[in-house]
Formats: structure tokens, C-alpha cells, sequence
């Protein structure tokens, strides 16, 4: 199925700030909306506001630098909270309410008649400072689908750009997204954006689910931070999508995203995941014997992507025990040494038998090569 549109709703200024580690400073939301754009991202999308001070400074900081971006903010669905945020000088506004049952239960307590009601009049009032307008439904997959249709048709009326589902708590399956968001593009005119929280590992999944099904944004973070185990991470969005539909990529400067990735998680004190897509330390490398001789013959052997793009180089291990003769031939070559084929296997059988204790480090291994061949 080919998917015609994807825009990115870059969250790492909102939804990362309620990573568990991230305090982000006024340098560093400069430094990331700057990295951000130059990546090319649609929009970035803001903290509220009216969450601190702080915040709201922030906010007309970044509403007031340079970008290429569309600037966002994301607040409640209140006009206490948009009439603020309209004045911070930002493109649009994200407006979120909760439709769910437990929502409407527990927190706000809301029947959907009055969401309608509050919802058109945060809306309108949106519009009629000429910002971009999206209202979300915080909880969408535990939502009852007529109580979110209700509203969805409501508010579509008024010719938002977006609505918004979110799956807030990171329940559904790539199946059930699908689904729901066809139902929902069945019934709405505007464009659609999701929001994909990584609970069960599946928010990239989704995310890739509900572009299939026709939404037309969807939210990212820098390395997916955010509430709990976070969304969907930039990179791997970035990676699901080039190795599908690249076209729909290829508009990013994807050589930028090993910067991104590290930037972001020195600001938050953690390394870049080992299982990062793209940006992991380890994406490109390779190590059993099997898989180094055949990428050695030719990377697409084991690699879907070639680490070039993103402006990285691939890796071979060699110095430990699921080596193969190829991975030593190559590592002697880039020594300027030549191995006969007998000299080769011996050496191989060599190393095997020393790093059944422990890996060798590369200058141990080359030592060992260097001593290999007669003078
Ligand atoms: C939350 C809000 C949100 C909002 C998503 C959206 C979510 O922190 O609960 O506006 O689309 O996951 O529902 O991040
Ligand atoms: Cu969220």
C-alpha cells in the first residue's frame, strides 16, 4: 500500500520534556529546535505555556527564532490555556481532551456533548487568531469508537487542520490502528495525526500502521523520550519508512540524525540505546563469521540500509571466537599484509583458540596478524 503523505510532529520540546531525565534548559531547546530543523521536521511541537513560567518564555523564544519549522504549541483544551498560548507567537496549537470513559470519569468529567461543546469554542477560537488548529483525544483506543466519531465529525466541521488519536498508554496493536484510523479517515475531511506511546514496543508499528490507513502526521521524539518507556523515536520512524517507501524520507538530512540522537541523550544523561535503529553504536556492525564474510562479499548480504546515508561506516569485529578467515583476510589487508590461504586458516584456528577466553582488542589482534607473517 503506498502511503501518500508523512509529515513529522516533532515532540521532543513537549512529550520528551516528560521523559523521566529530561530538564531541558532554554540553551538546550535552542539547540535541539535548531537541530531539528536543520533535520527538516515538519513542526515542533511545545510544552504548554501555561505549565511554568519558564515555560511560557520559552515557548516565545522559540516561536521567535529563525526556523523552517511550524512551530506548535500543545495545551489542554481550555481557553484559559490557548488564549495564553496565542499570544506566544507560535504558528498553531495542539488542543487535547480526554474522551475516554476512565477520562471522563476520573479527571475531567466531561459527558461528550460538552467536550463537542468546549471543544468548538477552544477551536474557534484557535482559528480566529489565524493559528493552525489540532484537537487530539487524549486515550482514543479506550475510547468508546462512536463516542470518538461523535466528536471527530463535531469538530471536522469546523475545518481544523487535524484531529488527533493518541494512544496514550500504549495499548494497541498495529491491527486495531489500522482500523481506527480508517474508520476515522472514512468520516473526517481534515488531516490526521497519531501519537504512539511505546508500552508494549509497538509505537513505531502503529505509527507505520496508521500511515497505511491514512493518517497524514505523526509524532515523534529524539530517541522516542517521554512519559514512562516514551513514543516513537525519530530514528526509527525515520528507518521503518526508508526501507519501505524512501521517497518519503529522502526530503530529511538523514545524515544528521547520529548528531541528534547523541545531542539529545548527553542533555538527558543517557547513552544512545545499543538497540537504536540507525544511530546505535552497534547498527552497523557485524561480527559472526558468517555474516562478516558475506558482507565483506557484499553489505546488502546483511544491511538494509547503507550506513553512508547517515554519514556512518560499518564495522567488522574480528578478534573473537565466532570469527571467520574473510573478517582476518580483510583486517590483514588493512594492514598491507597478504596472507597465503594455509597461513590464513592457521591464523584464523589461532584466534578462535585465544578468544575462547576472551575477545581480542583490535591492536592484540593486529599484533597477532603483524606476527603471523614471515619477514
Ligand atoms: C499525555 C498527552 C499526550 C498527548 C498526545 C496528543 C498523550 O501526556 O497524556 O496530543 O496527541 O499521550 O495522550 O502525550
Ligand atoms: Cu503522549
Amino acid at each position: 500500500m503506498t502511503i501518500k503523505a508523512f509529515n513529522i510532529i516533532e515532540s521532543t520540546l513537549r512529550e520528551g520534556e516528560q521523559f523521566a531525565r529530561a530538564h531541558f534548559s532554554p540553551a538546550d531547546k535552542i539547540a535541539i529546535a535548531a537541530e531539528l530543523d536543520a533535520f527538516g521536521v515538519e513542526y515542533l511541537e511545545l510544552t504548554s505555556p501555561s505549565a511554568s513560567p519558564q515555560s511560557e518564555a520559552d515557548a516565545r523564544t522559540i516561536a521567535a527564532l529563525p526556523l523552517r519549522a511550524k512551530v506548535l504549541t500543545h495545551t489542554r483544551c481550555h481557553l484559559d490555556d490557548a488564549r495564553l498560548a496565542a499570544t506566544t507567537g507560535v504558528d498553531g496549537i495542539d488542543v487535547l481532551f480526554g474522551t475516554s470513559s476512565k477520562m471522563r470519569a476520573f479527571s475531567h468529567g466531561k459527558s461528550v456533548e460538552e467536550i463537542i461543546e468546549i471543544g468548538t469554542e477552544v477551536v474557534r477560537f484557535v482559528q480566529a487568531q489565524g493559528l493552525e488548529v489540532r484537537f487530539s483525544s487524549e486515550d482514543s483506543f479506550r475510547s468508546e469508537p462512536d463516542d470518538l466519531l461523535r466528536v471527530y465529525r463535531a469538530i471536522d466541521r469546523l475545518h481544523p487542520q487535524r484531529v488527533g488519536l493518541a494512544d496514550t498508554v500504549g495499548i494497541a496493536t498495529p491491527n486495531q490502528v489500522f482500523e481506527m484510523v480508517s474508520l476515522v479517515r472514512r468520516n473526517v475531511d481534515c488531516d490526521i495525526e497519531f501519537h504512539a506511546h511505546n508500552d508494549a514496543g509497538c509505537a513505531i508499528a502503529n505509527s507505520f500502521a496508521a500511515l497505511e490507513a491514512g493518517a497524514t502526521h505523526i509524532d515523534t521524539t529524539v530517541l522516542g523520550i517521554g512519559e514512562r518507556n516514551g513514543i516513537v523515536p525519530l530514528s526509527g520512524m525515520i528507518a521503518r519508512l526508508l526501507s519501505v517507501q524512501p521517497d518519503l524520507v529522502t526530503k530529511y538530512r538523514l545524515d544528521r540524525l547520529p548528531e541528534l540522537d547523541r545531542m539529545v541523550a548527553g542533555m538527558v544523561g543517557i547513552d544512545v540505546p545499543f538497540n537504536a535503529a540507525i544511530t546505535s553504536e552497534t547498527a552497523f556492525h557485524h561480527k559472526a563469521g558468517m555474516h562478516t564474510n558475506a558482507v565483506l562479499n557484499h553489505p546488502s548480504a546483511y544491511e538494509i540500509f547503507d550506513p553512508a546515508v547517515f554519514g556512518l561506516e560499518r564495522t567488522i569485529m574480528a578478534g573473537h571466537r565466532l570469527t571467520g578467515w574473510n573478517a582476518i583476510r580483510s583486517r590483514a589487508d588493512s594492514l598491507g599484509l597478504s596472507l597465503g590461504e594455509e597461513q590464513l586458516r592457521a591464523l584464523t584456528a589461532e584466534v578462535k583458540r585465544r578468544a575462547d577466553t576472551a575477545p581480542l582488542a583490535d591492536d592484540e589482534l593486529d599484533d597477532l596478524i603483524r606476527g603471523w607473517v614471515p619477514a
